[in-house]
Formats: structure tokens, C-alpha cells, sequence
């Protein structure tokens, strides 16, 4: 019997398995068995014998995805038995129950699976400098106690630092190494957006910054109630924006409004809420927004107004030549680019159609029905946005709700609205306060555009500006809650630079993740269900939707040898010989304490915030910190037990929110911060700066520019329609077995989504494939396998898997079985060095060797 089925079946007793997660303590012995699933299952000991009273904790749910909701343990002795969600209050449209979705409810297989790290390792053929770097991610493991571990760390950042400077350090890090290295002297970083596309730079350079930055444009979710018409472009929250954002959607829909889905899959969102769907080849909005443009720009009548003239007139500037801000080339306006005056193509619906897949008819009722039906509001993921080029495509969106006046107005709107803040944009309603730890600056400023990564580790080189490559020489990456190796595009290449040049490679994680896996020194890190407790919301690096704080508290003690990332980041910081006090100078109760007091909520009013919770002397004493009394809307106790703070919503409220009303109603007293104080369709700033990175050379307006990987690159001849070698459009989904990387290991996720290669019948068709196949999917960069799943609901030509699964390398077949896209994927920079996900290009055949489901997979269990 190998480790992992002993793990699965052998008996042990309640005693066992409290010393195995270091909670001994003196009682009674329970059987108890790991189950088929590979948690710690503990429900059937306690259901058969002892019946003892447990009690219900808050626990955290503290990962990057669209929800963050109330997440309750019930936990005997020490033991978690059972998990529930939010029943704070009875639940109702206005005023929501925090539901978790499925990966919530099963977070503590993840936080008590069998395959939680238990011990610091390290890589049996590792050597300092590196020992055989090849065998990273398929060597053994040895288990070291944490003196020794801490000790070779250290030694080796001071080996590399002395051999190579600090910059060969790139540090992947957020959770107190980042303060670690910082004091040592610095270290490489990466940068480039991956969630919001090209929304960060373009949304505040064309509208001038606004109020939630990059997150949302539109409405808070009562006022989304008064649109008369939401377009969903490209977005999924049933699946993304998990929580309750699908339900907020169904109350707009309820209310009235009609759903429009444009996208290339009909989506779970869009079979509850869509009156219509209209597929869309990946990439190409731009395409589409454009032809919707000419049919605006040509039928617009006194008869029937297609265009917002006053609203284009008064707010903005670059539509027309009679509109241009100072300073720019008359001819350079945006009507005369879709027009064709400028470069002899009309971007006319037959136009558009050719690029974008949707019949040119459904392109003019479309643009009509968005014209003529108001409020509309254009609800975007960041899917569309984070393709190659997609600079033009979010600039194309802002410019079209200027067009049709959709900009300002309750039930308007245009532009990002996902992950947390999903039809729910607005300032938060509930902030925690600082946590008051103060930052520390790294002193060094290399850092490395995300597409370009692995590259620099291998050649030497990046780029950091236009006209501007710059040696760099990496060679060792250390990594806490970063997934960069999964998580970035260009991940055969990174696998390429940890087995070529890498000397060291560090990883703080709670399993056997990516990063773990190639690294050569792996130290086990608790969990946020181990820890104090603390806050989820506004005002905390978990940030949530706006009306609820969330409260955590400690589950479970550490389970094994686990410790905390900050204790890791001070004793390395002590065999480095930096102050430990700098480090971790605030101990995590004092930070909470601080984040409790420091809380503040809306007043009535909507626009004054008071304080949030009351705090007695006693309060202070029996957590030992040092603060003050305060009267605030919740006692300290409260609210901890409680675990959350909801903000009452109401129709009528003074806590609605449209982005942009203000300046819409009075421009001239509420200015936008642009240079012509105007929303900007002609943006020389934005030109300059995507052009000032390097790669691309990006007009004032918006306009299609064929994305690298696209649709036309599926063609080896465009002009004459011959498919190339690659001829299908992959994008990569955010999937609901996981949080990114997180959970892919959960035994009841994989069983519940098998992440499956997702394809329309037809292609299949003309592939000789069926339902089930396993294939093998090929792409310029890299080769995976997956069971293929074929369905109606995608659109022929397209074809998607879901991002985030754990690199699993069949090297002898050369292959990722786990159908990790970014190893599908290359790291190609291009505009503002943005994330392009959803633009890549590949083939599809049969696999001739038999893959097993991922539940079926032995987990990564060491030691
Ligand atoms: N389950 C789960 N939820 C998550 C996350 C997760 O990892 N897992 N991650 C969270 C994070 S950090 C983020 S940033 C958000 C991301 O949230 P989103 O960007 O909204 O999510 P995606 O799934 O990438 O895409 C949304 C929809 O866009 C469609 N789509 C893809 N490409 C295109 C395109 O080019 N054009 C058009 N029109 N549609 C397209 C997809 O089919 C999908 O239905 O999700 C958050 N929520
Ligand atoms: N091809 C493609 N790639 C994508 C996307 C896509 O759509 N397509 N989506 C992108 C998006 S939107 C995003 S936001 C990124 C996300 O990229 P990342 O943020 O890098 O991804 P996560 O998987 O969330 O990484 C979190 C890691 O931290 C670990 N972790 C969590 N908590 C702790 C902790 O307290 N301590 C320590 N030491 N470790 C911890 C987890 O186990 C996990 O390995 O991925 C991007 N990657
Ligand atoms: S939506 Fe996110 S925070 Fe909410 S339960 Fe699911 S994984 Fe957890
Ligand atoms: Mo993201």
C-alpha cells in the first residue's frame, strides 16, 4: 500500500490525529478514518460516539475571487465536523444573505486535506547554486527540520547577493518577505495587469481617474434596477463573480430589464438571465463596437436619434473634427476613422462582421437597440480586455456609451464591472481601518513586465520602456502567495528558466502547489483558518463587495510544523541580521484590534462615515492590546461573534451610486482630471503612454488593430480564408473549480468540474472527435491534454479550458495533463504590458494514451 492509500484508509485514533495537526490534548480516543476524499474526516467519529458540544466559528474565505462571503465552521474540540454559510438574518433582495458558493463550502478540504504540507523540504539533488537544476518538479523530497531550512535560506539569498547583487533576487512575495528582502537590501519585482486587461490604464487616462478605479463603472446594484437594457459583454458571474452578484443581476432582470449576452459561450449567467445571445469571436470587440459605431454614425435622424449629441457636445471631446482637443490633428477624430475618410475602409457591419463573427444585421440591431433603449448598461468582465491589443477595445466601449449618452445617468453605464464589485460599483459602505504596520520601501526598481518574464530569466534582457532593454540577471525566485509560475502566461518557458538557470528557488505554501514543485527549498505555511482572525472588505487586502466587513477567527491550531509567513519572513530576517522589530512590528491582535477600530460606516446621510464598532475597556483587556473605549454601531463582542456587518440597503437609500453623475449634470464644476477636462475619445495621453512602453504603437482614438494570436492569425492566407496550423481561437475561463490556482487539489471540486476541453460540436465533426475523447491541444508555446466536452453553447471556431489547473508534466510524453493553460499560452507583451489571456491560437487531435479523471489522481501528498 503506497502513502497516499494508507493516508485514505488507515485507521487512527482521535489522539493520532490531534498530535499529527499539534493539538494534543488529554481525552478520549475516537476512531477515526481518512476518507475515500482525502480530508481529515472526522464527522463520523464524532456522529458515533461522542456527542460533544462544538461551537460554530467564523472562518475566513479569503481567496481572489468575486465573492468573499461568510463561511462558518463547526468545530469540536478541535476538530472541524461541518461547514455553513450566512444565516445571520432572514434573506431578502434588498438586503442579501452572504452565501458562499461550492469552493467555500469545501474549503476545508483544502485547509484539512491530506495533502497539507507538514514539514520544511528540500530538494534531494539541490546543491547550493543550484545542484541539478533539470530535476526541478520531478525531483524527491527530504524532509529538514526548520533550523536547518531558515539556515539554508539564508545562507543562500547571502551567497547570491554577494555573487550577483541584489537584483538576481526576484522576489514573488506579499506576505512579510517582501519586508525581509526589502531590508536586505531589495529585489526584482513584476508588474503588468493581469484581472482588469487594459481597463487600468485606459479607463482613468480617457474618462480621468474615477471614484473605484479599476473595478467598476456603472451603477450600485439598486440603481442597476433602473436600466431598461444590460448588455453582459463578456461576463460571467455565476462562475466569476461567485457570492451573490448572479442574484443582484436577477433583481435588474426582474425589475425589467432586458439581458443581452455577447460572448463566445452561452454561459450558466446567460441560461438564467439572457433574452439573447450573441457569440462573438474572442479579440474581436473592438471589431464589433466599431461597426456598431458606423450604423450609429449613418442612421443617426432627427427621426430617431442615434446619438447623444448633447451629452458629445458638452462632455467630451475627439468624436468629430469640430470637437478636438488643442493640439491634435483635425483628421484624427473618431467619426471620420469609422467612416473610412482617413484610410479608405469603412468600418461598416459587413466590415466588422468578417472579424467578429456577428452577422452584420445583428450588428445594426444591436447598435439601434442600444442607442434607442435608455438606460443601457454595458457590463464587462475583464475577459475582453485582456486579449493582445485590447487598448482599443475598452477606449472602444467608453467611446460608444458617450455616443448614446450612457454615461451618468442612474441605469447607464459602461465598462468593468466583475470579480467583487460585479453590478455593484461604489464606494465601500463598511471599511476596516489600518491595520498600522507601517511599509517599507524596496529599494531596488527593476522590475519585469509579466509577459516578458521567464524570458529575461533566460536571455538577460527586458524591456523597461521604448527604446529601453536592460540586462538582468536572475537567479533565484522566491515565492509566497504568488502563483506566477501557474498564473502568467509563458509557463513552458518559465519551467525552461527553473530548470536551466535558476541557482535557488524558495516556496512558502500550504501544499504542493506549482511553485512548490519546482522550487528546492519548501516551507509549510498555515492557513488563514490557523491564525488569529481578521477582516475581509474595504479597507483589507481581501477586499469584498461594498456593504458587509467581514470578521474571521482562528479555526484550527497549525496543523504539523506549518507556521506563519511572517515568522518565516523574521527568523530569515535574523539569520540575515536585519531588526526583527521591523519585520513584524505590530503583533496580528494588535493589527485586528487596530482594524476593528479603526472601522467606519456610511452615515445615514450617504455621505459622512462614523465609527463602526464600540469598544469597552474590558474589551481591551481581555485581548491585551493597547487602544482606547469608542462608541460606535456594534459592540467589539458583537461583531466578532457575529462575524459580519451588513450595511441595510434600501430602494430610495441615500447609498445609490452612478459613476460620473456629477460631471455629467455640471462639467464645469465637476471637471475630469484630463487635459481637456473632458472624457477624452481622442486621448493623446493614453497614445502616448501605451507607445511609451515599448511594444505597441497605439493611436489617440480607438481603433481594430489585429491582435497578436487572434482570429486572423488562425489563417496562414486572410485574404483568400486558408486556415493555418493553428486554426482554432482558444481563450482561457475563469472556472468554477477554483479560486486561480487555489482548490484545482480539492478532491470534491475535481470531481464536481473535471476541467474539461470545452468545444462545439461541429468542430469536433470535422475533427472525427466525440464526446469524452481525451486530446491533445496544441499551441505555439506548449502542449496539454484534457477529456473533451462538446456542447451547442460554444461558438464553432472557439474553443476554451479553465485557467489556473496545477502544471502536471507527463515528461516522457512531453505534455501537461492537467490542461494548464498557460503553458498553451505564450508571453507576448504588447501595449501597456497587460495580461492577453484570451488571444491565443491551436490546434485539436485525438490523444493516443488513456488520461484518468483528475479525482482518480493520486494527491500530492510528501511525507
Ligand atoms: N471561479 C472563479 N471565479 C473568479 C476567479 C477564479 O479564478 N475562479 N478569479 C477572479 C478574478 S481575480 C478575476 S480578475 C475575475 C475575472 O472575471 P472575468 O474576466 O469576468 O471572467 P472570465 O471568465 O475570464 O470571462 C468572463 C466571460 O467573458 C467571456 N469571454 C472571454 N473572452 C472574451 C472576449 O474576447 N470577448 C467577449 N465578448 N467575451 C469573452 C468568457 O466566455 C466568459 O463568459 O474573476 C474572479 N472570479
Ligand atoms: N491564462 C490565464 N492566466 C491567468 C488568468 C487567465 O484568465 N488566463 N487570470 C489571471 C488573473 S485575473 C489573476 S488575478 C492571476 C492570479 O494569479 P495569482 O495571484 O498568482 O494566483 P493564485 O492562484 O490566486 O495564487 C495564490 C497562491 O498563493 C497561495 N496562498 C494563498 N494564501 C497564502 C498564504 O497566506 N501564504 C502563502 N505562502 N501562500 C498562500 C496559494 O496556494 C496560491 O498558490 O492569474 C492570472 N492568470
Ligand atoms: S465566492 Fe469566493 S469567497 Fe465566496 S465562498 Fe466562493 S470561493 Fe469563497
Ligand atoms: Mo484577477
Amino acid at each position: 500500500m503506497n502513502l497516499l492509500e494508507k493516508a485514505k484508509y488507515y485507521p487512527i485514533s482521535r489522539r493520532t490525529f490531534l498530535e499529527m495537526t499539534g493539538t494534543a490534548v488529554a481525552g478520549t480516543v475516537a476512531v477515526m478514518t481518512f476518507p475515500v476524499c482525502g480530508l481529515f474526516r472526522a464527522e463520523a467519529a464524532f456522529a458515533n460516539g461522542i456527542n460533544q458540544e462544538g461551537r460554530w466559528v467564523n472562518a475566513a474565505c479569503w481567496h481572489n475571487c468575486g465573492g468573499r462571503c461568510v463561511l462558518k465552521a463547526y468545530v469540536i474540540d478541535g476538530v472541524v465536523v461541518r461547514q455553513k454559510t450566512d444565516d445571520t438574518h432572514p434573506d431578502s433582495p434588498d438586503f442579501p444573505q452572504q452565501r458562499a458558493c461550492w469552493r467555500g463550502r469545501a474549503q476545508r478540504q483544502q485547509v484539512l486535506g491530506a495533502d497539507r504540507l507538514k514539514y520544511p523540504m528540500k530538494r534531494k539533488h539541490w546543491q547550493p547554486g543550484g545542484g541539478n537544476k533539470e530535476l526541478r518538479g520531478r525531483d524527491e523530497w527530504v524532509r529538514i527540520s526548520w533550523d536547518e531550512a531558515l539556515d539554508l535560506v539564508a545562507d543562500e539569498l547571502k551567497r547570491i547577493k554577494a555573487a550577483y547583487g541584489n537584483q538576481a533576487i526576484l522576489g514573488q512575495v506579499r506576505q512579510g518577505m517582501e519586508r525581509t528582502l526589502s531590508l536586505f537590501g531589495g529585489y526584482t519585482t513584476s508588474w503588468g495587469s493581469t484581472s482588469w486587461g487594459t481597463w487600468v490604464d485606459v479607463g482613468p487616462a480617457v474618462m480621468g481617474p474615477y471614484g473605484d478605479a479599476y473595478s467598476s463603472t456603472g451603477n450600485d446594484r439598486l440603481r442597476l434596477r433602473q436600466s431598461k437594457l444590460i448588455i453582459m459583454w463578456g461576463a460571467n458571474p455565476a462562475w466569476s463573480s461567485g457570492g451573490n452578484p448572479a442574484y443582484n443581476f436577477l433583481q435588474a432582470r426582474k425589475a425589467g430589464a432586458k439581458f443581452i449576452f455577447i460572448d463566445p459561450f452561452y454561459t450558466d449567467t446567460a441560461r438564467v438571465l439572457a433574452d439573447e445571445w450573441i457569440p462573438i469571436r474572442p479579440a474581436t470587440d473592438a471589431a464589433l463596437l466599431l461597426g456598431m459605431a458606423y450604423v450609429m454614425i449613418t442612421e443617426d435622424s432627427p427621426a430617431r436619434p442615434l446619438i447623444d449629441w448633447e451629452f458629445l457636445n458638452k462632455c467630451t471631446v475627439g468624436f468629430d473634427a469640430g470637437h478636438m482637443p488643442a493640439g491634435a490633428d483635425p483628421k484624427e477624430n473618431f467619426k471620420d476613422y469609422v467612416l473610412g475618410i482617413e484610410d479608405g475602409q469603412p468600418k461598416t457591419p459587413a466590415w466588422a462582421a468578417e472579424i467578429c463573427g456577428v452577422a452584420p444585421e445583428k450588428i445594426r440591431r444591436l447598435a439601434i437597440e442600444y442607442a434607442t433603449t435608455k438606460p443601457a448598461s454595458v457590463i464587462c468582465g475583464g475577459a475582453s480586455t485582456r486579449t493582445h491589443r485590447a487598448e482599443q477595445t475598452a477606449q472602444a466601449f467608453i467611446t460608444l456609451a458617450c455616443m448614446t449618452g450612457n454615461i451618468g445617468v442612474p441605469g447607464a453605464g459602461t465598462g468593468l464591472s466583475c470579480h467583487n464589485r460585479a453590478g455593484n460599483a461604489g464606494p465601500g459602505l463598511v471599511k476596516a481601518g489600518d491595520p498600522g504596520v507601517p511599509a517599507i520601501k524596496n529599494p531596488l526598481t527593476s522590475s519585469i513586465n509579466q509577459n516578458e518574464l521567464w524570458d529575461a530569466v533566460l536571455t538577460g534582457k527586458y524591456t523597461a520602456g521604448k527604446n529601453d532593454r536592460r540586462d538582468i540577471d536572475i537567479r533565484c525566485v522566491y515565492y509566497d502567495a504568488v502563483a506566477t509560475l501557474n498564473q502568467k502566461m509563458g509557463a513552458a518557458k518559465g519551467i525552461e528558466a527553473h530548470r536551466e538557470k535558476l541557482e535557488f528557488v524558495v516556496t512558502q505554501a500550504f501544499n504542493l502547489n506549482t511553485q512548490a514543485k519546482f522550487s528546492d527549498i519548501v516551507l509549510p505555511i498555515t492557513t488563514q483558518w490557523e491564525k488569529y482572525g481578521g477582516f475581509i472588505g474595504y479597507g483589507t487586502s481581501f477586499s469584498s463587495n461594498r456593504e458587509i466587513l467581514l470578521w474571521f477567527s482562528q479555526v484550527v491550531d497549525p496543523v504539523f510544523e506549518a507556521k506563519d509567513d511572517i515568522w518565516v519572513a523574521v527568523e530569515i530576517g535574523k539569520r540575515l541580521g536585519l531588526d526583527a522589530k521591523q519585520i513584524d512590528p505590530v503583533p496580528l491582535k494588535q493589527q485586528v484590534f487596530n482594524q476593528a477600530a479603526g472601522a467606519m460606516v456610511i452615515a445615514d446621510n450617504g455621505q459622512d462615515y462614523e465609527k463602526l464598532v464600540t469598544i469597552t475597556e474590558e474589551d481591551i483587556e481581555e485581548l491585551g492590546v493597547t487602544g482606547k473605549p469608542q462608541t460606535g454601531r456594534i459592540a467589539f463582542r458583537e461583531f466578532r461573534e457575529k462575524g459580519i456587518y451588513q450595511v441595510q440597503r434600501a430602494p430610495g437609500d441615500h447609498f445609490g451610486f452612478t459613476e460620473l453623475e456629477d460631471y455629467r449634470n455640471n462639467p464645469e464644476k465637476y471637471p475630469r482630471a484630463t487635459p481637456s477636462k473632458k472624457i477624452e475619445i481622442h486621448s493623446q495621453k493614453l497614445a502616448d503612454k501605451i507607445t511609451s512602453y515599448g511594444w505597441t504603437v497605439k493611436a489617440p482614438i480607438a481603433k481594430y488593430e489585429k491582435p497578436e494570436e487572434g482570429y486572423e492569425d488562425t489563417f496562414q492566407d486572410w485574404n483568400n480564408k486558408v486556415k493555418g496550423e493553428y486554426p482554432l481561437q482558444l481563450y482561457t475561463i475563469h472556472y468554477p473549480r477554483r479560486t486561480h490556482s487555489l482548490f484545482d487539489n480539492v478532491p470534491w471540486l475535481r470531481e464536481a468540474f473535471p476541467q474539461e476541453f470545452i468545444m462545439n460540436t461541429s468542430d469536433a465533426r470535422s475533427l472525427g472527435l466525440k464526446q469524452g475523447d481525451i486530446v491533445k491541444i496544441a499551441s505555439r508555446h506548449g502542449v496539454v491534454v484534457r477529456p473533451l466536452y462538446l456542447t451547442e453553447r460554444m461558438m464553432p471556431g472557439v474553443v476554451t479550458l479553465g485557467q489556473g489547473a496545477w502544471i502536471e508534466l507527463d515528461e516522457e510524453n512531453s505534455v501537461d495533463k492537467s490542461g494548464n493553460v498557460n503553458i498553451l499560452e505564450g508571453g507576448i507583451p504588447t501595449g501597456q504590458g497587460h495580461m492577453g489571456a484570451n488571444s491565443c491560437n491551436v490546434k485539436v487531435e485525438k490523444y493516443d494514451q488513456e488520461l484518468l479523471p483528475d479525482v482518480e489522481w493520486p494527491q500530492r501528498i510528501v511525507l
